[in-house]
């Protein structure tokens, strides 16, 4: 009797163990800003070392078709967030510094799918989707409703980009470090006629970097910025930080909840303009600072990876790698991008970069990383930013409500490099604002400017048309437009587009939600 009761515990112990097999596993998203596809030696590049984010992929999947929603932040993040198109709503183009909440509270979201299954959700960095509400954010009291209100429990952000007011920390739902006797203030025009900015002569000639267009109102840290504020000194970052205050934060906060599957999304500020990475950094590649920043990404990626480790969260920790849009030189600093690119190739193989449908644009480094579970390797299923919400709830087994998330498909096996997985059979690229799309469909893309504005840099507008259709497998630099040789093709891809838009959900309802 007492042999069998022990056998009974035993096989119950056995089960137990067989049952949580694969708990959830803590889960960091590492966001990279204006990183392209050329631009780590893991996807080729050789004027630059990324020992780093290379080993990341060597102990993982790279995926050689990953992309980001759009070639612009605000729209990726708001899709990473929300597993919904940006451009289904409108004002998600790239948020200005003073812009409200975009995302309302009640929006499910990736954060808030993870939260509901017991994790802890943190996101560092940068921000770039609004704080509060109308009329603006309350930069001296509680910025909310923000990162806070659709699932976070922690929140550590750089409000809006690095090139936009005001250059502060915000935790939680208050600027770090606020002085309420020296109030910050952020506005659109000059707050007194005496205030400097970067257009001031007498100011411009002693910035610590010029500018090349707009960057030019409120001056902080020797460097023009986009937009005007004024107070909160005592609340003000040095750009050269930054990096070493996200890696900081982080490590701290995942230490904190390293007893508790976490999710963090580490959103860096490298490589967007300003470039200024730490000093130490400063002068580390033949490229200039934007080289050098990307030297500084691939220096976080390893001071996380490390924490990891020594934490021993290596095997339990799932890491994806992304960008949130593809490169770009010269995007208003006059920082060396152009003039010491030598042979360096930013977007790889690829036509455009960040603000185009073109490959470049959105077609981006991607690397799935879990040590023990995923098998390292090559992959090249289409997979995109805005599925990480629907796969995440798989592997978390969270159901996604109704009208959630409408266009996030559950790639998990694809993401897990499971043999046998599929990645997406279409894909939708987007500008900054949707006035132009792009749909790929296995390897004909097509793209639509029927609604775009003349923009002097787009091909329609030097007269290639208002439509094109590329077949990436033997034109994967987008160069020869087939859309006159292909009229039945161009026809059904675009009615395939446009039937996207106006369902308002991509995501066939059958979809399987399950952990494979
Ligand atoms: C543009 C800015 C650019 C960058 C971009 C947003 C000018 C002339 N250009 O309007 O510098 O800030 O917005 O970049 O101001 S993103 O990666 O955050 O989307
Ligand atoms: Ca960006």
């Amino acid at each position: 009797m007492r042999i069998k009761c022990i056998l009974l515990v035993l096989a119950l112990g056995f089960l137990h163990e067989a049952v949580h097999a694969t708990p959830s596993p803590n889960v960091i998203v590492i966001m990279a800003d204006d990183l392209g596809y050329g631009d780590l030696g893991c996807y080729g590049a050789t004027e630059l070392k990324t020992p780093n984010i290379d080993q990341l992929a060597s102990n993982g999947l790279r995926f050689t078709q990953g992309y980001c929603s759009a070639s612009t932040c605000t729209p990726t993040r708001f899709s990473l967030m929300t597993g919904k198109y940006a451009f289904r709503d409108p004002g998600t183009g790239v948020a200005p510094p003073n812009a409200t909440a975009l995302i309302q509270p009640g929006t499910e979201t990736i954060a808030s799918l993870l939260h509901r299954a017991g994790y802890a959700t943190g996101i560092v960095g940068k921000w770039h989707l609004g704080l509060g509400n109308d009329p603006g954010p309350d930069w001296n009291g509680s910025l909310e409703p923000g990162p806070l209100e659709i699932g976070f429990d922690h929140c550590f952000l750089l409000p809006t980009t690095n090139d936009r007011v005001p250059c502060v920390f915000v935790e939680d739902h208050r600027v770090r470090n606020l002085d309420p006797k020296d109030p910050l203030w952020v506005g659109n025009s000059k707050p007194s006629p005496d205030h400097p900015t970067g257009m001031d002569p007498g100011v411009r000639a002693k910035l610590k970097m010029d500018w090349s267009h707009g960057h030019n109102q409120t001056v902080h840290n020797g460097i023009g910025r986009i937009g005007f504020f004024t107070g909160g000194h005592a609340a003000r970052w040095r750009d050269e930080d930054l990096a070493d205050t996200w890696v900081q934060e982080s490590i701290q906060w995942i230490e904190r909840h390293q007893n508790k599957p976490f999710f963090l999304i580490f959103a860096a500020h490298d490589i967007h303009v300003p470039r200024i990475p730490h000093e130490r950094f400063q002068g580390r590649t033949e490229l200039g600072f934007r080289g050098d920043a990307i030297v500084e990404l691939d220096w976080c990626v390893g001071e996380l990876v490390e924490a990891l480790d020594r934490l021993k969260l290596t095997e339990s920790t799932w890491i994806i790698f992304c960008s949130d849009n593809g490169p770009v030189l010269d995007d208003g600093y006059q920082d060396g991008a152009t003039t010491k690119l030598g042979k360096h190739t930013p977007a790889g193989p690829f036509r455009g970069g960040k603000y185009s449908i073109y490959e470049g644009g959105t077609r981006t480094p991607f690397i799935s990383c879990w040590p023990g579970t995923i098998e390292p390797g090559v992959s090249d299923k289409i997979v995109c930013t805005i599925d990480l919400a629907a796969s995440l709830a798989a592997r978390t087994g969270q159901k996604i409500p109704p009208n959630a998330c409408p266009d996030s498909l559950n790639l998990l096996p694809a993401l897990l490099g499971k043999p046998d997985a599929v990645g997406r059979d279409f894909l939708i690229q987007q500008p900054n604002r949707g006035t132009s799309l792009a749909l790929r469909v296995g390897d004909w893309k097509v793209l639509s400017y029927a609604n775009a504005r003349p923009i002097k840099s787009l091909t329609f507008e030097k007269g290639e048309g208002r439509y094109e259709l590329y077949n990436l497998a033997c034109d994967p630099g987008e160069r020869q437009n087939l859309a006159t040789q292909h009229p039945e093709r161009l026809e059904k891809m675009l009615a395939q587009l446009e039937a996207i838009k106006t369902s308002g959900h991509s995501r066939p309802p059958s979809a399987d939600q399950r952990d494979p």
